[in-house]
Protein backbone atom coordinates (compact mmCIF):
# COMPACT_ATOMS: atom_id res chain seq x y z
CA UNK A 1 0.00 0.00 0.00
CA UNK A 2 1.65 3.21 -1.08
CA UNK A 3 0.14 6.22 0.96
CA UNK A 4 3.09 8.76 0.28
CA UNK A 5 1.38 12.30 0.63
CA UNK A 6 -2.31 10.83 2.26
CA UNK A 7 -3.68 13.16 4.50
CA UNK A 8 -5.52 10.85 7.42
CA UNK A 9 -7.77 12.86 10.04
CA UNK A 10 -9.44 11.47 13.25
CA UNK A 11 -12.60 12.51 14.70
CA UNK A 12 -15.30 11.97 17.27
CA UNK A 13 -16.42 13.38 20.75
CA UNK A 14 -14.57 13.61 23.51
CA UNK A 15 -13.04 10.44 24.54
CA UNK A 16 -14.36 8.19 21.93
CA UNK A 17 -10.95 6.67 21.45
CA UNK A 18 -8.52 9.67 19.04
CA UNK A 19 -5.64 9.37 20.32
CA UNK A 20 -5.56 5.85 21.59
CA UNK A 21 -6.39 4.84 17.82
CA UNK A 22 -4.01 7.48 16.61
CA UNK A 23 -1.15 5.54 18.39
CA UNK A 24 -2.50 2.04 17.68
CA UNK A 25 -2.23 3.06 13.46
CA UNK A 26 1.00 5.21 13.58
CA UNK A 27 2.27 1.90 15.18
CA UNK A 28 1.56 -0.04 11.95
CA UNK A 29 2.51 2.99 9.71
CA UNK A 30 5.78 2.39 11.09
CA UNK A 31 6.01 -1.10 10.57
CA UNK A 32 4.46 -1.08 7.07
CA UNK A 33 7.61 1.35 6.73
CA UNK A 34 5.98 4.93 5.70
CA UNK A 35 7.14 8.05 7.21
CA UNK A 36 4.33 9.76 9.61
CA UNK A 37 3.74 13.28 11.10
CA UNK A 38 1.33 12.97 13.65
CA UNK A 39 0.20 16.19 14.89
CA UNK A 40 -3.50 17.64 16.58
CA UNK A 41 -5.85 20.13 16.78
CA UNK A 42 -6.47 22.63 17.73
CA UNK A 43 -2.73 22.92 18.63
CA UNK A 44 0.19 21.07 16.87
CA UNK A 45 2.33 24.74 16.38
CA UNK A 46 3.54 27.04 19.02
CA UNK A 47 0.93 29.76 17.85
CA UNK A 48 -1.73 27.16 17.94
CA UNK A 49 -0.87 25.76 21.40
CA UNK A 50 -1.31 29.47 22.63
CA UNK A 51 -4.87 29.28 21.01
CA UNK A 52 -5.83 25.31 21.93
CA UNK A 53 -4.96 27.54 25.92
CA UNK A 54 -7.25 30.24 24.69
CA UNK A 55 -9.82 27.93 23.70
CA UNK A 56 -10.24 25.62 26.40
CA UNK A 57 -8.40 27.02 29.52
CA UNK A 58 -8.66 30.63 29.47
CA UNK A 59 -9.93 31.90 33.18
CA UNK A 60 -13.33 33.70 32.00
CA UNK A 61 -15.98 31.01 30.16
CA UNK A 62 -17.80 33.25 28.10
CA UNK A 63 -16.70 33.29 24.11
CA UNK A 64 -18.97 33.90 21.89
CA UNK A 65 -19.74 31.32 19.24
CA UNK A 66 -18.34 33.17 16.76
CA UNK A 67 -15.41 34.31 18.61
CA UNK A 68 -14.86 30.33 19.23
CA UNK A 69 -15.17 29.55 15.36
CA UNK A 70 -12.33 32.08 14.10
CA UNK A 71 -9.72 30.92 16.82
CA UNK A 72 -10.08 27.51 15.72
CA UNK A 73 -10.02 28.52 12.50
CA UNK A 74 -6.95 30.39 12.77
CA UNK A 75 -4.88 27.72 14.62
CA UNK A 76 -5.93 25.51 11.88
CA UNK A 77 -5.16 28.11 9.29
CA UNK A 78 -1.31 28.60 10.82
CA UNK A 79 -1.02 24.32 11.37
CA UNK A 80 -1.59 23.65 7.61
CA UNK A 81 0.79 26.30 6.21
CA UNK A 82 3.56 25.56 8.71
CA UNK A 83 3.10 21.59 8.97
CA UNK A 84 0.63 19.66 7.35
CA UNK A 85 1.05 20.99 3.56
CA UNK A 86 5.28 20.68 3.70
CA UNK A 87 5.08 17.30 5.47
CA UNK A 88 2.61 16.56 2.46
CA UNK A 89 4.72 17.58 -0.06
CA UNK A 90 7.84 15.49 1.28
CA UNK A 91 5.57 12.37 1.00
CA UNK A 92 5.15 11.73 4.64
CA UNK A 93 1.40 10.30 6.02
CA UNK A 94 -0.12 12.95 7.80
CA UNK A 95 -2.42 11.95 10.88
CA UNK A 96 -4.40 14.44 12.87
CA UNK A 97 -6.29 14.59 15.91
CA UNK A 98 -9.64 16.79 14.97
CA UNK A 99 -9.63 18.68 11.63
CA UNK A 100 -12.14 20.68 9.67
CA UNK A 101 -15.18 18.04 10.61
CA UNK A 102 -14.46 19.38 14.23
CA UNK A 103 -15.47 22.71 13.08
CA UNK A 104 -18.73 21.51 10.94
CA UNK A 105 -20.08 19.81 14.17
CA UNK A 106 -19.05 21.29 16.80
CA UNK A 107 -19.51 25.18 15.85
CA UNK A 108 -21.78 24.47 13.52
CA UNK A 109 -24.44 21.33 14.30
CA UNK A 110 -23.50 21.85 18.18
CA UNK A 111 -22.80 25.89 19.13
CA UNK A 112 -25.77 26.16 15.94
CA UNK A 113 -23.72 28.96 13.81
CA UNK A 114 -24.83 29.14 10.47
CA UNK A 115 -23.66 26.41 8.52
CA UNK A 116 -22.62 28.47 4.72
CA UNK A 117 -20.85 30.62 7.80
CA UNK A 118 -18.63 27.35 9.03
CA UNK A 119 -17.83 26.72 5.36
CA UNK A 120 -16.88 29.69 4.11
CA UNK A 121 -14.42 30.64 7.60
CA UNK A 122 -12.92 26.51 6.94
CA UNK A 123 -12.34 27.31 3.29
CA UNK A 124 -10.47 30.58 3.85
CA UNK A 125 -8.65 28.70 6.50
CA UNK A 126 -7.53 25.76 4.77
CA UNK A 127 -7.72 26.07 0.93
CA UNK A 128 -7.66 23.09 -0.99
CA UNK A 129 -6.25 21.41 2.37
CA UNK A 130 -8.77 18.48 2.64
CA UNK A 131 -8.55 14.56 4.29
CA UNK A 132 -7.89 11.78 1.69
CA UNK A 133 -9.70 9.79 4.77
CA UNK A 134 -11.69 10.41 8.28
CA UNK A 135 -11.94 7.87 10.51
CA UNK A 136 -15.05 8.94 12.91
CA UNK A 137 -15.14 7.31 16.14
CA UNK A 138 -18.73 6.73 17.52
CA UNK A 139 -19.83 6.12 20.89
CA UNK A 140 -22.79 7.29 23.31
CA UNK A 141 -22.76 10.53 24.39
CA UNK A 142 -23.27 8.39 27.86
CA UNK A 143 -20.03 6.42 27.23
CA UNK A 144 -18.09 9.30 25.94
CA UNK A 145 -18.93 11.60 29.58
CA UNK A 146 -17.85 8.33 31.12
CA UNK A 147 -14.58 8.10 29.81
CA UNK A 148 -13.69 11.81 30.25
CA UNK A 149 -14.80 11.46 34.18
CA UNK A 150 -12.31 9.02 34.51
CA UNK A 151 -10.02 9.73 32.65
CA UNK A 152 -7.81 10.84 35.59
CA UNK A 153 -7.22 14.43 35.28
CA UNK A 154 -10.57 14.94 37.01
CA UNK A 155 -10.61 18.52 35.42
CA UNK A 156 -13.29 19.16 32.34
CA UNK A 157 -12.36 22.03 29.76
CA UNK A 158 -14.50 24.65 28.56
CA UNK A 159 -16.29 22.49 26.29
CA UNK A 160 -16.31 19.31 27.77
CA UNK A 161 -18.70 21.22 30.07
CA UNK A 162 -21.15 21.48 27.64
CA UNK A 163 -24.44 19.59 28.26
CA UNK A 164 -25.47 16.13 27.02
CA UNK A 165 -27.97 17.89 24.11
CA UNK A 166 -24.33 19.70 23.10
CA UNK A 167 -22.58 16.35 22.54
CA UNK A 168 -25.81 14.42 21.22
CA UNK A 169 -26.06 16.99 18.32
CA UNK A 170 -22.23 16.63 18.34
CA UNK A 171 -22.41 12.70 17.53
CA UNK A 172 -25.54 13.44 15.48
CA UNK A 173 -23.40 16.12 13.51
CA UNK A 174 -20.99 13.18 12.77
CA UNK A 175 -22.99 10.81 11.67
CA UNK A 176 -24.95 13.33 8.91
CA UNK A 177 -21.53 14.50 7.60
CA UNK A 178 -20.47 10.57 7.26
CA UNK A 179 -23.74 10.01 5.16
CA UNK A 180 -23.40 13.04 2.98
CA UNK A 181 -19.56 11.82 2.34
CA UNK A 182 -19.37 8.13 2.44
CA UNK A 183 -16.37 8.23 0.20
CA UNK A 184 -14.59 10.46 2.66
CA UNK A 185 -15.60 9.56 5.98
CA UNK A 186 -15.65 6.00 7.56
CA UNK A 187 -17.55 5.76 11.07
CA UNK A 188 -16.43 2.95 13.41
CA UNK A 189 -18.26 1.90 16.66
CA UNK A 190 -15.65 2.28 19.03
CA UNK A 191 -17.79 1.09 22.58
CA UNK A 192 -15.89 -2.40 20.95
CA UNK A 193 -12.82 -3.17 22.07
CA UNK A 194 -10.14 -1.42 21.34
CA UNK A 195 -7.96 -4.26 19.10
CA UNK A 196 -10.97 -4.98 16.99
CA UNK A 197 -11.40 -1.58 16.13
CA UNK A 198 -7.79 -0.80 14.89
CA UNK A 199 -7.96 -4.11 12.78
CA UNK A 200 -11.21 -2.31 11.15
CA UNK A 201 -9.56 0.53 11.03
CA UNK A 202 -6.27 -1.25 9.47
CA UNK A 203 -8.67 -2.55 6.86
CA UNK A 204 -10.00 0.50 5.66
CA UNK A 205 -7.59 2.12 5.00
CA UNK A 206 -6.53 -0.39 2.55
CA UNK A 207 -9.82 -0.68 1.31
CA UNK A 208 -9.96 3.28 0.61
CA UNK A 209 -6.17 4.57 0.18
CA UNK A 210 -4.75 1.33 -1.41
N1 LIG B 1 -13.08 21.43 19.04
C1 LIG B 1 -11.94 21.09 18.34
C2 LIG B 1 -14.06 22.25 18.46
O1 LIG B 1 -15.06 22.59 19.11
N2 LIG B 1 -13.88 22.68 17.18
C3 LIG B 1 -12.77 22.38 16.44
O2 LIG B 1 -12.65 22.81 15.28
C4 LIG B 1 -11.76 21.54 17.05
C5 LIG B 1 -10.53 21.17 16.27
C6 LIG B 1 -10.49 19.52 21.77
C7 LIG B 1 -11.81 20.16 22.07
O3 LIG B 1 -12.02 21.19 21.13
C8 LIG B 1 -13.23 20.97 20.42
C9 LIG B 1 -13.53 19.52 20.57
C10 LIG B 1 -12.98 19.19 21.93
O4 LIG B 1 -13.97 19.52 22.89
P1 LIG B 1 -9.19 17.48 22.69
O5 LIG B 1 -8.58 17.38 24.02
O6 LIG B 1 -8.29 17.60 21.55
O7 LIG B 1 -10.19 18.70 22.80
O8 LIG B 1 -10.17 16.33 22.28
P2 LIG B 1 -10.91 15.26 23.11
O9 LIG B 1 -11.84 14.65 22.18
O10 LIG B 1 -11.49 15.87 24.34
O11 LIG B 1 -9.73 14.22 23.46
P3 LIG B 1 -9.76 13.07 24.47
O12 LIG B 1 -8.33 12.82 24.77
O13 LIG B 1 -10.70 13.31 25.59
O14 LIG B 1 -10.41 11.87 23.70
P4 LIG B 1 -9.88 10.79 22.69
O15 LIG B 1 -8.50 11.08 22.23
O16 LIG B 1 -10.92 10.61 21.66
O17 LIG B 1 -9.90 9.48 23.57
P5 LIG B 1 -8.70 8.60 24.17
O18 LIG B 1 -8.05 7.80 23.14
O19 LIG B 1 -7.86 9.49 25.04
O20 LIG B 1 -9.56 7.59 25.05
C11 LIG B 1 -10.26 8.00 26.20
C12 LIG B 1 -10.36 6.83 27.17
O21 LIG B 1 -11.14 5.80 26.60
C13 LIG B 1 -10.42 4.57 26.56
C14 LIG B 1 -8.94 4.97 26.61
O22 LIG B 1 -8.15 3.96 27.15
C15 LIG B 1 -8.99 6.21 27.49
O23 LIG B 1 -8.99 5.86 28.83
N3 LIG B 1 -10.80 3.88 25.32
C16 LIG B 1 -11.54 2.77 25.28
N4 LIG B 1 -12.12 2.07 26.26
C17 LIG B 1 -12.84 0.99 25.88
N5 LIG B 1 -12.98 0.60 24.59
C18 LIG B 1 -12.42 1.29 23.59
N6 LIG B 1 -12.58 0.91 22.31
C19 LIG B 1 -11.66 2.44 23.92
N7 LIG B 1 -10.98 3.35 23.17
C20 LIG B 1 -10.47 4.23 24.06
Amino acid sequence: MNLRGKFITFEGSEGSGKSTHIQRLVRRLHAAGAETFVTREPGGTALGEEIRHLLLHHRSAIMSPETELLLFAAARAQLVREHILPALQSGQVVVCDRFLDSTTVYQGAARRLAAESVAAINHFAVGECRPDLTLVLDVPVEVSQSRVRTRGDGKADRIEREDGDFFRRVREGYLALAQAEPHRLAVFDSTRPPDEVESAIWKTLHERLA
